[in-house]
C-alpha cells in the first residue's frame, strides 16, 4: 500500500516500441443489453519507427455472467490480417473470466505508421448464446458489462486504456505483454 508505483518493465528486445491501445465503448449507454461491442485501435507513438502488425494480440477482458457458449457476429475486422476469437486464461479473476482476442497474422507485412499512426479499427459485436457464428439469436440473454474488467462506459471516443492488453509474439512464439495491465 502506498509508495511509488512500480515502473513498467522495459519492453522486450525486438518488440515494437511505443505502441498503445485506445478504446471506446461501441454501444454507449447499453451496458445491460445483449451485446458487447468494444472498439479498439493500436496507436504507434514512436517518432520514427513504423511498427509491424505481425504477431500482435489484443485482449478485451470480461465476465460473461453465464456458462452459456459465447458467440459473435458481423465482420469482426475489415482487414484480412486480423482474426477474432475467445481467449480463456488458466486462472480467471472476477470480471475477467475470458477475453475477446484480436490476433494479427503472423505473416503479414502490414505496419502501423510512426508518429501517431493507428491500426485498423478492431471491433466485433459479441453476444450469447449461439450455435452458429455470424448470428445472435433473439433469445440471447443480456450481459452485465458493469463488472467487466475492460469495459468503460465513459470512453465514447478513442481513449488510452490500460485495461485492454496488447501482446507481441517474439521469434520463438512467446507472448510478451507490451501494453496495459492484466487482470488479477
Ligand atoms: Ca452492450
Ligand atoms: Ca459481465
Amino acid at each position: 500500500m502506498g509508495g511509488k508505483p512500480t515502473p513498467p518493465p522495459p519492453l522486450p528486445k525486438g518488440a515494437p516500441q511505443g505502441l498503445k491501445v485506445q478504446y471506446q465503448a461501441g454501444d454507449p449507454g447499453q451496458p445491460c443489453d445483449q451485446y458487447i461491442v468494444p472498439k479498439i485501435r493500436i496507436v504507434n507513438t514512436d517518432a520514427k519507427a513504423d511498427a509491424p502488425v505481425k504477431g500482435l494480440i489484443v485482449r478485451y477482458w470480461f465476465a460473461p455472467d453465464t456458462t452459456q457458449p459465447q458467440n459473435w457476429f458481423g465482420a469482426p475486422i475489415d482487414n484480412n490480417n486480423w482474426t477474432v476469437g475467445i481467449y480463456t486464461p488458466t486462472a480467471s479473476v472476477p470480471g475477467a473470466d475470458i477475453a475477446i482476442a484480436f490476433n494479427a497474422s503472423v505473416t503479414t507485412t502490414e505496419v502501423i505508421r510512426a508518429n501517431g499512426g493507428a491500426s485498423v479499427p478492431l471491433s466485433v459485436i459479441w453476444c450469447k448464446p449461439g450455435s452458429a457464428v455470424h448470428t445472435c439469436p433473439s433469445n440471447s440473454e443480456p450481459f452485465d458489462e458493469y463488472n467487466d474488467y475492460s469495459y468503460n462506459p465513459f470512453m465514447t471516443s478513442y481513449t488510452d486504456w490500460d485495461r485492454v492488453t496488447l501482446y507481441w509474439k517474439d521469434d520463438q512464439g512467446v507472448e510478451r505483454l507490451i501494453w496495459g495491465t492484466e487482470p488479477g
